[in-house]
């Protein structure tokens, strides 16, 4: 089974939205010519879910400016501006995103107290979403991961699928993806790679 899972590709990463990554919007039809490809058996989004009052938010901070490292439950955390709120436009996937075809949705991030980049776990490393057991019984071996943003949500969703993964082949979408900044991409690319990722383009799948 191959698996495509799009992280975050929602309006609140895309620029008019409220931590909008540059050029975010540009990977939408990336995405949905990889959803087109018929290369995957299973495609599954990810979805940033949170309260109004959540802890990530400089908001709830008394004198924290945002894009500042604050504190969330005794561990550092970015000072995120107000994002992906539940039940508004922020929150929704881009509206071009074909998704007739995904197949799970799996929301994160509802938690005030914590904050979670991965798909399949919250930032404290205790809280699984059960993702990574879905994919299990689905019996999944190949797994594409793409999305916003490459930095944050893409890379530790990446590094997550090969840790609770282990066998499934696990790629990081370069161009169906974008970052917060240059020096984080640069990173999140290295960390990955290190971690046994290929690295390709959605030119490598459809081919
Ligand atoms: C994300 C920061 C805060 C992401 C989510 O999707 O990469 N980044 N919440
Ligand atoms: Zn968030």
């Amino acid at each position: 089974m191959k698996a495509l899972l799009l992280v975050d590709i929602q309006n609140g990463f895309c620029p008019g939205g409220n931590l909008a990554v540059e050029g975010g919007h540009e990977i939408v039809p990336i995405a949905n010519a990889l959803i087109a490809s018929g290369r995957y058996d299973l495609v599954v989004a990810s979805q940033d879910w949170h309260p109004a009052n959540h802890g990530s938010f400089a908001s709830q901070h008394e004198g924290k400016n945002v894009f500042e490292l604050g504190e969330l439950g005794g561990q550092p955390q970015m000072m995120w501006p107000d994002h992906c709120v539940q039940g508004t436009a922020d929150a929704e996937f881009h509206p071009d995103l074909d998704n007739a075809k995904i197949d799970l949705v799996q929301r994160k991030g509802e938690n005030p107290l914590v904050d979670s980049y991965s798909a399949f776990r919250d930032n404290a490393g205790d809280a699984l979403t059960g993702l990574d057991g879905y994919l299990r019984d689905k019996r999944v071996t190949e797994l594409d991961v793409c999305g916003l943003a490459t930095d944050y949500c893409v890379r530790f969703s990446v590094e997550d699928a090969v840790e609770f993964l282990p066998g499934v082949k696990v790629r990081f979408v370069e161009d169906a993806s974008r970052g917060i900044t240059a020096e984080g991409i640069a990173q999140a690319i290295a960390s990955m790679r290190a971690k046994g990722v290929d690295v390709i383009n959605s030119a490598d799948i459809m081919r």
